[in-house]
Formats: structure tokens, sequence, C-alpha cells
């Protein structure tokens, strides 16, 4: 049986890919483990412990009902980042302000996190899989001040790591520190995440698309001819590609990096600037896919070349294999030419 390699391990193995680092980002990194570990029990007993199902009776600042796991979640993140030392404030989905942490060791931190910590809750209630969402930034503000807004509105490009957390069949981490992705999946029996899947890379091309097809009559032409592209019979395979929407991003969008896919939430009338939040959802998960060989755009433009000018700030989105992701970028295009 081959040597399992935790998370751990492969963290200090590869703290050596970074001159100079003392220790505090994979510090980080193994702290986003442990309380991954404690959401991944706290969800895995969702339907069992009523006090952490339904709603928790207030609103996100995205006017989304908070389901009580997502405050848990959002607290133990937290909790981990305030006592750790290394960051010295948070941007989070479910804080309508920023956190600038004001304990004297804490504010000594290098780092800032922006994090969704239960992206797709809505799903907790019929036990389709959640995950969390996290972008790990160096702050701009200078140490031992209090973190300031601009420390969390930095272009995507300025990532020092980035990851997700599936809780799905199994619990995985994903992330990435711009040297390639690499996935752990948490093995109970002995509580570690181990390297399931090392050097992650995304097929040029698949057969899976992800849209929410109802807000169809609500797009651009050009998303409306992607969708019917992907509807059609391709001469490679005899058959159209297929769609496949879980409604859980974080779900979605590592299956398309496993199996190849493109996973789209545009502009509509709806939500004009998009639905998905740039900075803890889009920004972490275009890293993840162009660091496996993927393309991460707003159908005109790279995502992580924005500069943010909002926390909460919304983006369409469009994510996964490389020829996928271009072609729907052609489409867009072709479709503002036509008057
Ligand atoms: P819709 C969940 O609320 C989420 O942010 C993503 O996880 C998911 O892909 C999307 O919204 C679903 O949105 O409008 O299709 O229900």
């Amino acid at each position: 049986m081959s040597k399992v390699t935790t998370l751990n391990e492969f963290i200090m193995a590869r703290q050596a890919d970074f001159p100079g680092a003392s220790g505090e980002l994979s510090r980080i990194l193994n702290d986003i483990a442990v309380a991954s570990k404690i959401v991944s029990r706290d969800v895995r007993r969702a339907g069992l412990v009523d006090h952490i199902l339904g709603a928790q009776g207030e609103t996100n600042i995205q006017g989304e009902e908070q389901q009580k796991l997502d405050v848990v979640a959002d607290q133990q993140f937290i909790r981990v980042f305030e006592s750790g030392g290394e960051v010295c404030g948070i941007a989070s989905e479910e804080n309508d302000d920023f956190v600038a942490f004001t304990d004297e060791h804490a504010k000594q931190g290098k780092y800032v996190v922006l994090f969704d910590p239960l992206d797709g809750s809505s799903n907790i209630d019929v036990n389709v899989s959640i995950g969390t969402i996290f972008s790990i930034y160096k702050r701009k503000s200078t140490r031992g001040s209090l973190a300031t807004l601009e420390d969390m509105l930095q272009p995507g490009t300025e990532q020092i790591a980035a990851g997700y957390v599936l809780y799905g069949s199994s619990t995985m981490l994903v992330y990435t520190t711009g040297k390639g992705v690499n996935g752990f999946t948490l093995d109970p029996s002995i509580g570690e995440f181990c390297l399931s899947h090392p050097n992650m890379r995304t097929p040029e091309t698949g057969r899976l698309y992800a849209m929410n097809e109802g807000n169809i009559d609500e797009c651009d032409q050009g998303v409306k001819d992607y969708i019917r592209f992907c509807q059609q019979v391709h001469p490679d395979t005899n058959k159209p590609y297929s769609g496949r929407y879980i409604g859980s991003l974080v779900a979605d969008f590592h299956r398309n990096l496993i199996k190849g896919g493109i996973y789209i939430y545009p502009a509509t009338n709806q939500s004009p600037e998009g639905k998905l939040r740039l900075l803890y959802e889009c920004n972490p998960l275009a890293m993840i896919a162009e660091q496996a060989g993927g393309l991460a755009t707003t159908g005109a433009n790279r995502i992580l070349d924005i500069q943010p000018e909002r926390l909460h700030q919304r983006v369409p989105f469009f994510v996964g294999s490389k020829q996928m992701v271009e072609k729907a970028m052609a489409c867009v295009e072709a479709a503002k030419s036509v008057v």
C-alpha cells in the first residue's frame, strides 16, 4: 500500500517553494483544515441536530435567509483565523462589513482571508453537497495596525493561495498556492486530509455544461447561442453535451474540474451583474481553474484581473475547460456584433 501523505506533511514539504516563508501560510492552511473538519462534522450531523437545521431567521447582505449552519461555519472559521495569529482580518459572505481583528497578536498577522463559509447552504436541508471557498492575500496595510478595506479589495492576481472544501460523499480540500492544484480527501478514521488528487489538471474540453437554464430568457443573446450550441448534436460524439446543474457552486465546479466542463452564471435581468461574488467565490475558483489549465472570465474579461470596488461585488462567471470557456466567449462576442 503506497504511503499516505497527509495535508500537513504535504504543506511542510512544499514550504520550500516559498523562499523566506516562515511558515505563516502553512499555518493558515492548517487552520483552514481544522475548521473544515469541524464544519464537516456539523454538516454530516445536520439532519440529526435540529438546532442547526432551519433558517436562522436572519438574512445576510445578499438578502438570503441565513441557515444556522452558515452562521456556525462562519464563526468556526473566524475563530481559527483570529486565534491563529497569522491573519489580521477577514471578509466573509456572512458579514456585511470586513472584520479587522483587534487582538494585538492578530494585528501582527501578515495575511487577510476572504471566504464563503458555506456556499450553497440552501441545499443543506435536502442533503446536497455544499462547500467552503477561501482566498488568501498578503495585507497591504502596516503590520500591527488594524486591517483595512484596501487589504480586502485586491485583484485576484494578488492571491497568495486559494481553495475550497467540498462537503460531498466525502469531504475534500482542494487548494493552490500558484504552483499547481492538489486535492486531499478527509479520512474520518484518522481525522486527516490525505493527498488523493495530486497535481490536478482540468481537461482542455468536456461535454458537461452547468447553468440554471430557468434563467435562459433573461440572458444576453450570446449566452443563449452558447447554450444552444451545447444542445446541438456534435459530430465527434453524435450527441449533444449534457446539462448538469447541482445548484451548489463548489459541487458543480469540482465535477467540471475533474471531468471537464463549463459552469456559467451570467448576467440576467434579475442579477444584472451576475449572482456570484467576485472576492470570495469567483476569484478563488478562478485561480484554481487557471492553475489546473482552465479559464475563468466574465464572458469577456479575465476574472483575476478585475480590480474590486466593493466587498460583496457580483460578476458574471464563466469557468471551466479552456476550449469550452473560449467557445462561450466567442458566442458572447459574436452576438455583440449582430445589430
Ligand atoms: P440559482 C448558491 O446560492 C449559489 O451561490 C451557488 O452555490 C449556486 O451555483 C448558485 O447560487 C445557484 O443559484 O439562481 O441557480 O439558484
